[in-house]
């Protein structure tokens, strides 16, 4: 479609939309403010390149040998370079701790800032932010299956120094990038089989935490966010960083809980539990991803779960406290197209989100209007959002969805066929 198109389409849905009186012009500018948090680890399927022959572990898994798969820091800043292209809007992007990039042999309780220095050069020459996660698997010392809450005094150590690592690297980049970094705690132990104690292990995951936390750091540089899980693979009878569990650490201690949409049991509803917390927390970190049936993390689809997410965030006003990042990994199709699909998906999500007369739709249900609740959000469905989101690519300076892929491919062609 052409450009003369866009802009007809888009004026005739604009049109549309101002008689059930939604402002685009206004939304459009809204949307432009909020930043995705993009995973790098979609490029590599969680590789990293500190040790790059370590299999993933931590209950958590990659299918799929689609070819092109990034190798190197500079593949990988390539990549999400093109993938980045393809997104509107600025963004941010979450690296974890086994992205350091550095030639020298570093453990993850030895790194330092200066080891993800051509990340920030990255960061500030793409315009965008860096949030960040300590990596608690694939190495050697979480072989037990226990990080943060094990009983062994060196396996404890060796993490918590890992942990206060990863403080200094996010407040690192805060400073450079002159906006708060997120620093993401999720940790994969429990057991497979039903433990006689619960408590202990708790007892030591909280300890542990407080050790890493202890140092005052300016949140305007970093804040810490914590990730729970239902369970994972080999580790079905008990997590110990369980979804309460953080929950509680984050309310007492004045720090993020992330909610990642695929650590609950596949019929609930994440999306309620924002307006719940947030009566009472500082703010949440979200890690939007796709369960098939499990924590299966695929690519983040258009469907009604994301749209209940996205709606929840736009409806009750919560997206100055509500980092959105993305976690879905899918080696089966290219991965750049993955990462373009789900962040895509999550930004049309919140424009679908927004383009609702809100205040209206709240004054009918506070009146025990619900025939015009229901009536209006269900003629909603069928107005003409892909104009307004074609439009706003356009401006963007973005493909719009039908022209996307071709960029993809032709990379593919050029670039990523040729790493075999
Ligand atoms: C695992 C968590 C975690 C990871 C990433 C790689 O279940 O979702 O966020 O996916 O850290
Ligand atoms: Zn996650």
């Amino acid at each position: 479609m052409g450009v003369n198109n866009v802009e007809k389409a888009y004026e005739m849905a604009k049109e549309k939309y101002a008689s059930i009186g939604v402002d685009t012009e206004k939304i459009l500018k809204d949307l432009e403010k909020v930043k995705l948090s993009i995973h790098c680890w979609q490029g590599d399927d969680i590789k990293g390149f500190l040790f790059p022959n370590q299999e993933l572990t931590g209950g958590i898994s990659v299918s799929g040998n689609y070819p092109g798969r990034a190798r190197t820091p500079q593949e990988l800043k390539q990549d999400l370079e093109k993938a980045l292209s393809l997104i509107p809007g600025k963004h941010k992007v979450q690296l974890h701790a086994i992205y350091a990039d550095t030639e020298e042999k570093v453990d993850l309780d030895e790194l330092e800032p200066r080891h993800f220095k051509s990340w920030v050069d990255w960061a500030k020459k793409e315009g965008i932010g860096l949030d960040f996660n300590g990596t608690f698997f694939s190495h050697p010392k979480s072989a037990s299956g226990f990080t943060l809450s094990s009983p062994d005094k060196e396996t404890h150590d060796f993490w918590v120094e890992h942990g206060k690592r990863t403080r200094k690297i996010a407040e690192y980049f805060g400073k450079e990038l002159g906006q708060q970094s997120i620093n993401n705690f999720w940790i994969p132990d429990g057991f497979k089989d039903n433990p006689i104690d619960k408590v202990l292990p708790r007892t030591r995951l909280k300890e542990a935490l407080d050790e890493i936390m202890e140092e005052k750091i300016d949140e305007k540089y970093t804040i810490e966010a914590v990730e729970g899980k239902l369970f994972g693979t080999g580790v079905e009878s008990f997590t110990v960083g369980s979804h309460e569990f953080y929950m509680a650490y984050a309310l007492t201690r004045g720090k993020l809980w992330t909610i990642d949409a695929g650590h609950f049991h596949p019929t609930e509803d994440v999306s309620d539990k924002f307006s719940a917390f947030l009566q009472f927390g500082k703010g949440l970190m979200l890690h939007v991803s796709r369960p098939v049936r499990w924590d299966s993390d695929h690519v983040v689809i258009l469907d009604e779960r994301l749209t209940r997410i996205t709606r929840s965030l736009v409806r009750d006003n919560q997206l100055d406290k509500v980092n959105i990042g993305l976690d879905f990994f899918d080696a089966t199709i290219n991965r750049i197209a993955a990462w373009v699909i789900g962040a895509r998906n999550t930004l049309k999500g919140l424009l679908i989100g927004m383009l609702v007369p809100i205040e209206e739709l709240k004054a009918a249900e506070l009146s025990g209007d619900y025939t015009t609740r229901l009536a209006v959000t269900e003629a909603l469905k069928t107005f003409p959002a892909g104009a307004v989101w074609d439009y706003y690519c356009m401006k963007h300076s973005v493909p719009v969805e039908e022209k996307w892929l071709a960029e993809v491919q032709q990379y593919e062609k050029d670039i990523l066929l040729n790493r075999n």
